[in-house]
């Protein structure tokens, strides 16, 4: 099923359902060579949300502030290459919601524990603003918020359930958005946690 959201945003329901154990097999040894870690804020906050990467790009943030960098700043080494199932979903759900040749060079992943989440954001660090964003949401479900183009704009929320895929881009890519905390819950493939994966055009 296919939701029209807004300008540019599609949410694929069940889209990622027949990959599902292949995606989060590859987050693990993702996570096992790069470890999800609590990054700080610039104002020195310790985000509730663990987060990893993989690919030639990687999200970070620290007191200097939010960037994409190449290597891993806990190991100095390069993030994880992108396992080919990611890119080929990502590719595949670009290219449904009408973005074809998407090829991210960053894949941020998130890991909510109940009660962790995202305060209302844009995403603006990465280069290529008129490529899409495509996240996957695994594991428990979240209630993401939507907002407008100004922080103060009224935010709807939608349910996101594991496999669905969501592509951003067109006029939503700079939409603020976040995820209200995680409720209390448990799915078979993920246990208590939620994953959230976003694959972005950052370099
Ligand atoms: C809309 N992640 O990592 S995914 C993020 O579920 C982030 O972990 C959330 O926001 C999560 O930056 C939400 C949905 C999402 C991701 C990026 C977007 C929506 C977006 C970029 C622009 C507009
Ligand atoms: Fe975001």
């Amino acid at each position: 099923e296919r939701v029209p959201l807004s300008d540019g945003a599609w949410l694929l329901r069940g889209f990622a359902l027949d990959v599902d154990a292949a995606l989060m097999q590859a987050v693990d040894a993702i996570a096992h060579a790069a470890p999800f870690r609590h990054l700080t804020t610039p104002g020195g906050f310790r985000m509730s949300v663990a987060m990893t990467n993989c690919g030639r790009m990687g999200w970070v943030s620290d007191r200097r502030g939010y960037r994409y960098e190449r290597l891993d700043p806990c190991s100095g080494q390069p993030w994880p290459k992108m396992p080919a199932c990611f890119v080929a979903l990502a590719s595949r759900a670009a290219a449904d919601a009408g973005y074809p040749g998407f090829d991210p060079d960053a894949c941020l992943i998130n890991r909510y524990v109940p009660g962790a989440r995202l305060t209302l954001h844009q995403d603006r660090d990465e280069a290529r603003l008129e490529a899409p964003i495509v996240s996957v949401s695994l594991g428990v479900p979240a209630s993401f918020l939507w907002g407008g183009l100004d922080r103060r704009d009224s935010t709807q929320r939608h349910a996101l359930a594991h496999g669905d895929v969501v592509v951003w881009g067109g006029a939503s890519r700079m939409r603020f958005h976040g995820i209200a905390p995680l409720r209390q819950g448990w799915h078979p493939a993920a246990g208590d946690i939620r994953i959230n994966l976003t694959f972005r055009c950052a370099g």
